[in-house]
Parts: structure tokens; C-alpha cells; sequence
């Protein structure tokens, strides 16, 4: 029986080899100190976990792809961008995870978000496995045309690698609605088949489910109030600040609202603005769903109770509760110790690691609930899934029970976190309880199907 000190060391001198096999990619370095920082318990437990190459397995995708992707803008000028799709983890089903268009998209970036997705699904407790794909496309400012050609020629690439059962992307920052449907069409007509579960986030009318594009923010409200349930309180005229002003934050907002929450806070990457009524959704989505604009017009055309603060820092407004909404290491140590300085009782991550190490120590050392993203934005993919079950069923469910599932599956995911916290001696700490937790189902199917 090794134990637990003996254990760290081993994943320590693991990490470091992961730093050296994997230069000049912070980003993917920092989820996997974050989660193997926290499996020396279950390791220690279980010694079938201690098997040479079973953690040195996990941290290796299975397959990464990149690729070019040449496309014409409006004025006939040819553009190269690079996209990408790793297909990080298939023990538990296909691959699955979102694309994001965002000019600061790297493979590190993807290896990232594709680490942390194995997990995540793992949590939902569905038969998805974890990959993650992008390009360093920036959408902004161009025309549904560009777009348009853009998708078209990022899926005559990604086509010959994905599949209903094998890897099914969906979105993430820079893909909604639009993007997944003229992927959607490219698929089809390269292909010729009608594969409805290749992708989702697939519009109503055509495959998509009911509530994919809420339930992102909508589970990690579900969320926030189960964290906050075990303090003994409800959400109920708490005070919220949201970042971000996409789908996530939208979403999140809508459903703090309706259960009876003050949102005042929305941003995007030209400063926030903080509304002291409560965000209006109606002109928040007019402008950022249909508009395509930016979140000054909203405090220009809400009147007196809101403004915008150019640059800021959205985490200076008071509130009760956080939920970051945005991108990567957003929420940092400053902005951590403002957050405790004026009560915050919760941060609930919608976005993919949003808080930086750092902070997260602080938070959680100030006593202050703290849902991982791998945990708390879990509700996207999981419905994600629910729509695959649909599009194989040939079938569509009411929104109801689209709803009805992915509340249960919230208040599983954040039953499952808080038992497995407790049961490896870290109470509370829902890090730590997601980590080992969507480790252990990971590692079982691994473990069972061979070395592969
Ligand atoms: P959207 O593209 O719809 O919105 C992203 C929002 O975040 C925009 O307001 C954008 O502002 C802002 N933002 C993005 N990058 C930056 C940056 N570098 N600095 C400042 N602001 C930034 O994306 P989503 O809402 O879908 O995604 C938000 C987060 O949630 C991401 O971390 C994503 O990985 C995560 N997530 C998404 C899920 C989904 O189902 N969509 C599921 C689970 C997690 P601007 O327009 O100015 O760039
Ligand atoms: O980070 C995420 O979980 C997503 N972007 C959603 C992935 C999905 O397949 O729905």
C-alpha cells in the first residue's frame, strides 16, 4: 500500500514531465496540475489506480488533429486560419465537446478544454467521452457570408474525422446557432447522409433539442443553488454579478431572475456594465442575439439605472454570489480578494476555468462555496447528450422534460462532488470531490477495456 505523500510525488514528478512533453502550453499545464493535484487520495485508496500508464494514458489525447483552413473574405482576399480537434478520451463513449472560434485558440488551448470536458462528461454520468475543437478564427465584424465560407471549409476538413458515433461536436465561445448550421449543411452535403447526431446545438426545426442553448447557464444557476442549499440559504434575493455577455451569461441571468435573484452585472471584452434594477433580458439579448453588438449599447439604451465601465474589472461590483461566464483565468487573485471583501458567499463557474489557481485557494480558504466548471457548466453537455438520444430515437421531447432532466442531472452531479468530497477527507470542497469523482468513472472504463 503506497501512501499518500508517496502518491503526490509520484503525480509531481508527473506534471513535470507533462511541462516538458508538452512545451510552451500554460494552459493545459494548469488543468492538469489542477486536477492531479487533488487524485492523491483515490490513488492512494485504490491501488488498481497506481497501475503503470493509466495516468500517463489519460493525460495523452488519443488522436490530435490540425488542419488548414483557406477561405475568402468579402473582398475576394484569401484568409488562412488553422483549426483543430482533439480527440482527448473515448472510454466512456464518442468523443464530445464544443468548437470555439477565438483568435487566442492554440492547441494548448484545446488540449485544455478537451482534459477538462473528459471529466465533465464523465460527471454527467452519459456515455460521452471528451475531445474539444476550434480554430483561431476571430467572427467578430465579419459578415454571415464570411462566416459562412469560413464553416464551409473548416468542416470540408473536420468531416472525415467526426461522426454520430464517433465524435460529436457542438459549440463554445464564437459558435452558436448560426456556425451549427452551416457546419451542419456542409456535413450533409459533403457526406450525403442525414446524421442529425453529428453535431448539436442544432436549430429546433432540424434536430436540435429544446433547451440546449439555455442550458448551459440554466444548470449552473441549479447549481449555485445547491451549493447554497447545504449553507442554508436559497437564491432568493441575492445579489449576483455574471460575467461575459454570450450564451453562457445570458442564459444564467435568465434563470437567476426567475429564481428570484438580482443579476446587475453582464460584460464583454470591452468593459462591463452594472445595472443596479437587474439586467433587462429582453434588451440584453436584443442586442447581443440579434444585434450582434456590443454591451455599451445596452447601458446607453437602459437609461438611469445602468452604466458601463470601460475595461474594468466586473468582480468590483459587490454581490453575493459570482458566476463567471466568460473565458479562462478571468476571476484572478485581486479579483478574488475583492469578492471576499464584500461577502461573497459563492462562485459557481460557467465558464471553462475561469478562476486561476490562486484564486480558487483563496476563495476556498475564505470559507466560500466554490462549483469547478468541470461540475457546474456540466448542464450544456448533458443535454448535449440528451439531444444525441433524441436524434437516435428520431424523436423530440418537450421542453418540460428537457428541463425536468437536466435539473436531476445538476442535483446529481452536485450530490456526487459533495459524497466524494467527504468520502476522501476534503469536506466541502467540490474541486476535489468533481476531480476524483469523474476520475474514477474515467479511469474504471480505462481500466476494464485494456491498454489501449
Ligand atoms: P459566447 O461566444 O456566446 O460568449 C462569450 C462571451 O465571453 C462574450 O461576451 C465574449 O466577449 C466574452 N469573452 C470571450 N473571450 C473573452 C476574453 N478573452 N476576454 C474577455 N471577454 C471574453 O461563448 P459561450 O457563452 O458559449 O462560452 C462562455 C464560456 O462558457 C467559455 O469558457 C466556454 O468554454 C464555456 N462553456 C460554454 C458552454 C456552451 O454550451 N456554450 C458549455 C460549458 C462551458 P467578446 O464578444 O467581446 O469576445
Ligand atoms: O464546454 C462545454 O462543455 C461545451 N462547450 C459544450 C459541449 C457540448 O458538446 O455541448
Amino acid at each position: 500500500m503506497t501512501t499518500r505523500s508517496e502518491t503526490q510525488s509520484t503525480l509531481d514528478h508527473l506534471l513535470t514531465e507533462i511541462e516538458h512533453r508538452n512545451p510552451a502550453q500554460p494552459e493545459f499545464h494548469q488543468a492538469a496540475h489542477e486536477v492531479l493535484e487533488t487524485l492523491a487520495p483515490v490513488v492512494a485508496a485504490r491501488p488498481e489506480y497506481a497501475e503503470p500508464g493509466l495516468i500517463e494514458r489519460l493525460v495523452e489525447p488519443e488522436r490530435q488533429v490540425m488542419f488548414r483552413v483557406p477561405w475568402q473574405d468579402d473582398q475576394g482576399r484569401v484568409r488562412v486560419n488553422r483549426g483543430f480537434r482533439v480527440e482527448f478520451n473515448s472510454a466512456l463513449g464518442p468523443y464530445k465537446g464544443g468548437l470555439r472560434f477565438h483568435p487566442s485558440v492554440n492547441l494548448g488551448v484545446i488540449k485544455f478544454l478537451g482534459f477538462e470536458q473528459i471529466f465533465k462528461n464523465a460527471l454527467t454520468g452519459l456515455g460521452i467521452g471528451g475531445g474539444k475543437g476550434g480554430s483561431d478564427f476571430d467572427p467578430h465584424g465579419r459578415s454571415d457570408a464570411e462566416v459562412m465560407r469560413f464553416c464551409q471549409s473548416f468542416m470540408t476538413e473536420l468531416y472525415r474525422h467526426i461522426g454520430e458515433h464517433t465524435d460529436v461536436p457542438a459549440g463554445d465561445i464564437g459558435v452558436g446557432g448560426r456556425e451549427i448550421g452551416y457546419l451542419f449543411g456542409q456535413y450533409r452535403r459533403i457526406t450525403n447522409r442525414w446524421e442529425s447526431g453529428v453535431l448539436t446545438g442544432k436549430g429546433r426545426g432540424w434536430g436540435g433539442s429544446l433547451i440546449r442553448p439555455e442550458a448551459t447557464g440554466y444548470g449552473n444557476v441549479l447549481f449555485a443553488a445547491a451549493m447554497m442549499r447545504e449553507r442554508g440559504e436559497d437564491l432568493e434575493g441575492q445579489t449576483a454579478v455574471v460575467s461575459g455577455s454570450g450564451n453562457v451569461a445570458i442564459y444564467t441571468i435568465e434563470k437567476l431572475t426567475a429564481l428570484g435573484a438580482n443579476a446587475v452585472t453582464c460584460s464583454d471584452s470591452s468593459g462591463y456594465v452594472v445595472d443596479e434594477k437587474g439586467i433587462d433580458l429582453d434588451l440584453l439579448k436584443q442586442i447581443k442575439e440579434v444585434e450582434r453588438g456590443r454591451v455599451d449599447a445596452y447601458a446607453e439604451r437602459r437609461g438611469a439605472s445602468a452604466r458601463f465601465v470601460p475595461g474594468g474589472s466586473v468582480w468590483d461590483v459587490p454581490a453575493d454570489l459570482a458566476l463567471p461566464s466568460a473565458t479562462q483565468n478571468e476571476l484572478d487573485e485581486n479579483a478574488a480578494a475583492t469578492l471576499i471583501r464584500n461577502g461573497v458567499k459563492a462562485v459557481s463557474e460557467g465558464a471553462n476555468m475561469p478562476t486561476t489557481p490562486e484564486a480558487v485557494h483563496l476563495l476556498q480558504q475564505a470559507g466560500v462555496a466554490f462549483g469547478p466548471g468541470k461540475a457546474a457548466n456540466a448542464g450544456g453537455v448533458a443535454v448535449s447528450a440528451l439531444e444525441m438520444a433524441q436524434n437516435h430515437a428520431r424523436t423530440s421531447w418537450t421542453a418540460a422534460r428537457v428541463e425536468e432532466e437536466l435539473a436531476d442531472i445538476m442535483t446529481s452531479i452536485h450530490t456526487t462532488c459533495h459524497e466524494t468530497a467527504e468520502r476522501y477527507g476534503a469536506p466541502g470542497d467540490y474541486v476535489t470531490g468533481a476531480n476524483i469523482a469523474g476520475f474514477e468513472r474515467v479511469a474504471d472504463a480505462m481500466l476494464a477495456q485494456g491498454v489501449i
